[in-house]
């Protein structure tokens, strides 16, 4: 999997947002996904326009932003079509089918109308997929919205093991709803094999290997190289630099370079 190029991959993928994610990398040239984990929307909205040529995705965590309105949303969409990179809302759902629907399509936030992509845990089963795809309209299920399923995480001490990981892979490449199905959030290209899915790994940092509270840092020719990754999310290796549009370009250049690389041996 991770030898072939992106744009052979895009064929293979069974998700809509996955292929369309797949061809924007490979033109854009940009496998950097950049989490911003800001609180003020203002600053969101800044650091989009700033960083937005250089990623692929944007991954939020909106219910951290202190002053969330659709005037937001809207500036937000707009970014994302001027710069051309997709949304993700990183809320990691993991309820029962039911609440998870609310979860997405209802409240304050209406994530299904405006994330090309969310994530969510595998814990709850294959019925999380089933209960966000119960969220979207009918038809318009599988083509306009995709997820990424959690097969592993960053934090040291977390509690998934082999058995989880295998039985996430099932969920994200078996059964009814694989279209649904963008990719998978993981640490290691051992956890699935299938091409067609995105492998998304944060904890990217170029300077230092953990933070205070168990994040466990690689460098991008790691995770690219070593891990399998796909895309690279970088948070606060670009928000705390003191100039956040070179930090991107950075970040951006090593994980492509890593890719390039990758492909080419
Ligand atoms: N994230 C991880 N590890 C995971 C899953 N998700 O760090 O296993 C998310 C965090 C954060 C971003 O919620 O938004 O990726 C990493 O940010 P950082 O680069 O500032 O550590």
């Amino acid at each position: 999997r991770t030898k072939l190029t992106y744009e052979s991959r895009a064929n293979l993928a069974k998700s809509a947002v996955a292929k369309r994610l797949f061809n924007l990398m490979a033109s854009k040239q940009t496998n950097l996904c950049l989490a911003a984990d800001l609180t003020k929307a203002d600053d969101i909205l800044d650091i989009a326009d700033k960083c937005g040529p250089h990623i692929c995705l944007l991954k939020t965590h909106v219910d951290f932003v202190e002053d969330f309105s659709e005037g937001f949303i809207t500036n937000l969409k707009s970014l994302a079509k001027r710069h051309n990179f997709l949304l993700m809302e990183d809320r990691k759902f993991a309820d029962i089918g039911n609440t998870v629907s609310l979860q997405y399509g209802k409240g304050i936030y209406k994530i299904s109308s405006w994330a090309d992509l969310v994530t969510a845990h595998t814990l709850p089963g294959r019925s999380v997929l089933q209960g966000l795809k119960a969220a979207l309209g009918p038809g318009d299920a599988s083509k306009e919205r995709g997820v990424f399923l959690l097969a592993e995480m960053s934090a040291s001490g977390n509690l998934i093991d082999d058995k989880y990981k295998e039985n996430s892979n099932k969920i994200a490449t078996e059964g009814a709803d694989v279209d649904f199905v963008a990719g998978v959030v993981c640490q290691s290209s051992k956890t699935f094999a299938f091409p067609g899915l995105l492998q998304l790994t944060p904890g990217v940092k170029i300077d230092e290997s953990v933070d205070k509270l168990g994040q466990q840092y690689q460098t991008p020719e790691h995770v690219i190289q070593e891990r399998g990754a796909d895309i690279g999310v970088v948070g606060r290796g670009i928000l705390q630099a003191s100039n956040v549009e070179q930090a991107a370009q950075t970040y951006r250049d090593r994980l492509w370079a890593a890719y390039k690389d990758r492909v080419a041996k």
